[in-house]
């Protein structure tokens, strides 16, 4: 491989004349946007504990009403990012938000794509084009982009839910706006996934031959996916995964364009090497402890941690009960990588 020419190289005449028409070199910068066999990174595996986000959390409730907020969040920030930038990964925004009873959190809908992942109280709920979501513990609910949605809360407790956008992305493309609206009118039928779609294998007759909605799913219970992991793990062998995707039940493909979800289940004591891939994801831990490497960076992980894998990191999980599973729930930009037609899987280390 040949050095390539430097800056430095280059006569300062010669510098000066190509900044003043807006013109630059490309040889001096093509190793660092096109570096040989492996991107370069400045995404930090990084983890968060929930243990140390709440009480500042529920400080936010203390000292910032809502009407304050808007959305009263906290940002889960990759330091290798830059903290200021809110990004957790290049693609992925993740945020911890909290709702106190009676509040609402007003309609509003944007560009980028919203999931909300339940993690702790009972009683809010989201109105996703109308349809009301409730929020149950470890429950995925969908607001697409373009949609309105609004959040309440007509429980007793404090809830918290994790926020993951693709706004990364659609900010960068300098895309990304919100619109804010009136309250939504709610149309008072339990949600599709207890009613239109409420079982894999059954579609409602009237969706055949149809043109397809987008969106026809809006919230995935966490009570099902629990059940269909323990149900799949009785078939699956030892050394395979036991991980299941969250797709649009009309199409069978990934149920947002850019961003993926999927639940992982780590039997007892399993330890597993995830595929290294080109997708960049965010692991969320929904119940159970353990272990975590990613690159060269160790972490022990806890109920509703959460971690950030970098793009082509090679990522070890293990479960350190011998006798309870451990349920992960992962988003990423796999989605967006295989409709641009660069998505990779590496089976060497
Ligand atoms: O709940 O609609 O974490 O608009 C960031 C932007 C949550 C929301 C976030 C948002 C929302």
């Amino acid at each position: 491989m040949s050095q390539l020419g430097t800056l430095e190289d280059l006569p300062l005449r010669y510098r000066e004349e190509l900044q003043q028409l807006n013109l630059a070199p490309l040889w001096p910068s093509m190793r660092k946007v096109l570096p040989h066999n492996k991107p370069s990174r400045k995404t930090q595996p990084t983890f968060w504990s929930y243990q140390a986000i709440r009480p500042l959390l529920l400080e936010a409730g203390r000292i910032t009403p809502i009407e304050k907020a808007e959305r009263r969040v906290l940002v889960l920030a990759n330091p290798g990012l830059g903290i200021e930038n809110l990004v957790a990964t290049p693609s992925i925004y993740i945020g911890m938000q909290l709702i106190l009873p009676g509040e609402t959190a007003p309609n509003h809908y944007h560009t980028p794509s919203a999931v909300r992942f339940v993690i702790e109280g009972e009683g809010a709920y989201t109105l996703v084009g109308g349809e009301k979501c409730p929020m149950h513990r470890g429950d995925l609910i969908l607001t697409p982009s373009g949609m309105w949605h609004q959040h309440g809360h007509d429980g007793k407790e404090p809830v918290v839910w994790m926020d993951a956008l693709d706004l990364p992305l659609i900010y960068y493309l300098e895309a990304s706006y919100a619109v804010e609206g009136k309250v939504q009118p709610d149309n008072n039928l339990p949600d599709s996934s207890q009613t239109r779609f409420r079982r894999s294998g059954l579609l409602p007759y009237d969706t055949l031959g149809r043109e397809k909605k987008p969106y026809p799913l809006m919230r995935f219970p966490w009570q099902e996916v629990r059940g269909a992991l323990a149900d799949l793990a009785s078939a699956t062998p030892a050394d395979q995964a036991v991980r299941l995707a969250y797709v649009n039940p009309q199409t069978g493909e990934e149920c947002l364009p850019i961003m993926g979800f999927s639940a992982l289940m780590l039997r007892p004591g399993e330890e597993r090497r995830l595929t290294r891939r080109s997708a960049s994801s965010v692991i969320h831990v929904v119940e159970g402890g353990g272990e975590a490497s990613v690159d060269v960076v160790d972490s022990r992980w806890e109920e509703h941690d959460t971690f950030a894998i970098p793009t082509h990191a090679q990522v070890r999980l293990r479960n350190l009960s011998a006798r309870d599973p451990a349920y992960l729930f992962i988003v990423d930009d796999a989605p967006m990588q295989r409709k641009l037609g660069f998505y990779e899987e590496f089976t060497a280390p």
